[in-house]
């Protein structure tokens, strides 16, 4: 499953936003440092075409897509050098497959801390690039030793001294355009500067998100990074009310799509997540892949077994099962299509998988 890393400044509201999306309860707190455990829990990306499906086939079980959070201890400027909790807790962003900066915009005098967004992010990314040039410093000394003896490792010592200058300059490498060879040399060294970004700029009730910082946060995060905004304690509130209620309070509030969502969304978007679906009386099941997975690499997402013995997949847009009124009458009327191991799947396909082992 994939792993997004929520980092951020103290008392920018990451365990608000943690806690809303996992329905855990970290503490949250008006005072810095606050998280000082790293968390990790799974949180639901809200997909509306499994409601939809799930509802016309009378399915008894809803699986929504997930993807993992982690929670870490808040940053501070100078935490290379050990200011605040300092940067070894860094490390647990190694693994994840992408960044979720959460950027404090609310000002609230009981809670310490700037309202500045965009000064945040340049003080994270002071503090990330900082603690990526480490990494790659300590690699080169390794790689260096290697290169020494095996010359056929020295390609990759130049691409490592390239990023080096890159994050010597301070230049986070989600904004810098790499090299195939820099790239190719990035993969042992787990940087976390070059995993893909989205921000959440976190809101006051009521305010909107002001399109210079808007457009200061996507040049600093580069074209891809989705900005999602939002006042993150308050939408914290309302995901632990019941659905009917919650409902009524955002369209009284004239919150159309809650941040939450917009968050899961973005990740998946970044993450490059397709998702397709089964669907039945059983349950409706939303299945995560890859974007540009076959066929048969989808069957096996489902079970490995799918994918050993594949035969044909039958397919259908989950529109067109919707319109139809069901997957059999969607058969029926000739929505639903035959094909083999190699047709790439669509976001929002529906699937039956013929197989045979
Ligand atoms: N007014 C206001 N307060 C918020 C908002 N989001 C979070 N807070 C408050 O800010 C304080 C810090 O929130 P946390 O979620 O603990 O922040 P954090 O980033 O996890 O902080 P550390 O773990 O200390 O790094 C808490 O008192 C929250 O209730 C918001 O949108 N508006
Ligand atoms: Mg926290």
């Amino acid at each position: 499953m994939e792993k997004l890393g929520i980092v951020g400044l103290t008392n920018a509201g990451k365990s608000t936003l943690f806690n809303a999306l996992t329905g855990l309860d970290t503490p949250v707190a008006p005072h810095p440092f606050t998280t000082t455990e790293t968390t990790v829990a799974e949180a639901v990306v809200p997909d509306p075409r499994v409601d939809a499906l799930g509802e016309l086939h009378r399915s008894r079980k809803l699986v929504y897509p997930h993807i993992q959070v982690v929670d870490i201890a808040g940053l501070t400027s100078g935490a290379s050098h050990g200011a605040g909790l300092g940067n070894r807790f860094l490390g647990h962003l190694r693994e994840v497959d992408a960044l979720l900066f959460v950027l404090r915009a609310f000002a609230d005098a009981k809670v310490p801390g700037d309202a500045d967004p965009v000064a945040s992010l340049e003080a994270l990314e002071v503090e990330l690039t900082l603690a990526d040039l480490a990494s790659v410093e300590a690699a080169l000394e390794r790689r260096r030793k290697v290169a020494r003896t095996s010359p056929q490792a020295r390609p990759e010592v130049a691409a490592l001294e390239s990023i080096q200058s890159l994050l010597a300059e301070g230049t986070p490498l989600y904004r810098a355009s790499l090299s195939e060879d820099q790239r190719a040399a990035l993969r042992s060294v787990f940087l976390v500067t070059a995993k893909p970004a989205l921000a959440v700029v976190n809101l006051e009730e009521d305010a909107e998100l002001d399109p210079q910082v808007d457009a200061a946060i996507r040049s600093r995060l580069g074209d891809r990074a989705p900005v999602v905004a939002g006042p993150l304690a308050l939408e914290a509130e309302l995901v632990r009310l019941p659905p009917a209620e919650r409902i009524e309070l955002m369209a009284g509030l004239g919150i159309e799509l809650s941040t939450l969502d917009r968050v899961a969304r973005a990740a998946f978007e970044i993450l490059e997540r397709w998702t397709f679906f089964t669907t039945g009386e059983k349950d409706t099941h939303a299945w995560t892949f890859h974007r540009g997975a076959n066929a048969q690499a989808c069957a096996g997402v489902i079970h490995s077994d799918l994918a050993r013995g594949f035969i044909r997949a039958e397919v259908a847009t989950w529109r067109d099962v919707v319109a139809a009124g069901s997957w059999a009458k969607a058969k029926a009327t000739g929505k639903v299509r035959l094909e083999g191991r190699d047709y790439l799947v669509n976001d929002g396909d529906v699937l039956e998988i013929r197989f045979n082992v």
